[in-house]
């Protein structure tokens, strides 16, 4: 944890934006896996986290953004919870190491919010995205599960997303020790990649370093053969020589915060030329999108960028004809990376997407936002110092989808298909690193450390011991 006064000044910080009635922030509660008393892996939720510290389940914060008051809510252990759990800092405990005074048995918190409700006070809350969250927040705001997107508090999500997007220097000292997790799981990756190896015994290594040093991977580890599957979650696969191998892993500190890599390498430690060629185009739209990044960008420029880069790449290998800018404008690109450059990392993996796709360009979208179900979009989303983004070009074969954009008659005289056919069996091809928005420009997380990324250095690397 953070000092006291982080959380405190968070919240002051929040409550000054927000300003009128009360802004409610639950943190989650276990969540049965298969029954009651087997629960997943705790998870807070990262907004509660980021507010108010505390990595522990059935906690709520209360704040009055009128005056700035924080309350939390959670019961105490009984001596029958103790016998499974051991002995546990009581809530007022809990609560005092993060500055909050006030506290309360959560059975209250339901006449607390009728009382404000009761007053025509505003009870700001985020979409929630657990069932177990809609089922609380329904019955404590007497509002039906299906009718919670409607009275989410936009405000509330714009402030949050607003706060949570600019790292402090002791958040990125953790997003540091994030990249130092995700350093290892990959570079264990690597050495273990040979022929013969199953996937799974990758993916299983890796998660056990982020279990080990950390509290657990980002998102679940992708390892496969088959990288033109964009989240192929099957791992069975067993290694092939002269096929490649994607791996997208990334882990979470103690703290909570999150890496996110992805590295593509042959499975018998040499590149063929057709592999480097295309490799080393999805390299230089990698390598051009950290020159360019730059405070106030909006990121949808950093997208096209690394598109054009990746079109001039296959003008050059034959598979798309004309420029770089045509080729971009009549989409063709999408078939070919047919999702977003990147995406911001923080307590989240994708970081605040909770309150929908993100923006951070509060100013022009908020009316956008109350109209959309899903509020905003990557799409207006503006880089500012502290923001920490992904930067993860690729480059996917994906037979259906090209066969589908041919049948339909699309990019006719741009993509050569006959030429395409000889890559249905390539796979697919991300390199991934996380950027740091700075006062200037920015820096890869990890700093002079760096997952080995030239076609030289991944040579030198893999199926090595
Ligand atoms: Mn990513």
């Amino acid at each position: 944890m953070f000092a006291p006064s982080t959380y405190s000044a968070r919240r002051k910080t929040l409550c000054e934006k927000i300003g009128t009635g009360l802004i409610l922030l639950p943190g989650n509660s276990q969540s049965p896996n298969n029954y009651p008393n087997n629960a997943y892996y705790f998870r807070q939720d990262s907004t509660f986290r980021y507010f108010f510290g505390l990595n522990v389940p059935s906690l709520v914060g209360l704040l009055d953004a009128e005056t700035g008051e924080a309350a939390l809510y959670g019961d105490d252990f009984t001596v029958e919870d103790i016998i499974w759990t051991g002995p546990q800092p009581t809530l007022h405990e809990l609560a005092a190491a993060v500055d909050v005074r006030a506290t309360y048995p959560l059975a209250e918190l339901e006449r607390h919010l009728h009382e404000a409700i009761r007053l025509g006070r505003r009870i700001h809350y985020l979409p929630p995205y657990r069932g177990e969250t809609k089922l609380q927040l329904s019955e404590w705001l007497g509002i039906a599960p299906r009718m919670l997107h409607d009275r989410k508090s936009v405000d509330l999500m714009m402030a949050v997303a607003e706060m949570r997007e600019r790292k402090s220097d002791e958040e990125i000292v953790e997003m540091e020790r994030a990249f130092e997790l995700g350093y290892r799981m990959h570079l264990l990756a690597m050495r273990m990649c040979r022929p013969g190896v199953v996937e799974r015994e990758i993916a299983g290594a890796m998660e056990g370093v982020s279990k080990s040093y950390g509290q657990g991977v980002s998102f679940p580890t992708i390892v496969s053969q088959h990288g033109e599957t964009l989240h192929n979650l099957n791992c069975d696969g067993v290694l092939e020589a002269g096929r490649l191998l994607l791996v997208d892993g990334g882990a979470e500190s103690v703290e909570g915060y999150c890496s996110d890599h992805t590295r593509t390498y042959p499975v018998s430690g040499r590149f063929t030329e057709r592999q480097r060629d295309i490799y080393e185009i999805v390299l230089r739209a990698h390598d051009r999108v950290a020159e360019i990044v730059r405070p106030h960008m909006m990121y949808h420029e950093v997208h096209r960028a690394a598109y054009l880069t990746l079109a001039e790449g296959l003008i050059g290998v034959g598979l798309l004809h004309g420029t770089a800018e045509a080729a971009v404008e009549s989409g063709a690109m999408t078939m070919l990376m047919p999702h977003g450059l990147g995406h911001g990392l923080g307590m989240d993996v994708h970081d605040c997407e909770a309150m929908g796709e993100r923006s951070f360009d509060f100013s022009s979208i908020a009316e956008r936002a109350a109209r959309s179900a899903t509020c905003v979009y990557r799409s207006a989303w503006r880089l500012e110092p502290g923001t920490v983004l992904t930067d993860e070009p690729g480059l996917y074969f994906i037979p259906a989808l090209i066969d589908k954009c041919r049948a339909e008659g699309l990019y006719r005289g741009i993509v050569d298909y006959d030429r395409l056919q000889d890559y249905y069996d390539f796979g697919g091809i991300r390199i991934e690193d996380d950027l740091l928005v700075t006062e200037t420009g920015n820096c890869m997380l990890g700093g002079e450390k760096k997952l080995p990324v030239t076609v030289e250095e991944l040579e030198a690397v893999v199926g090595r011991e």
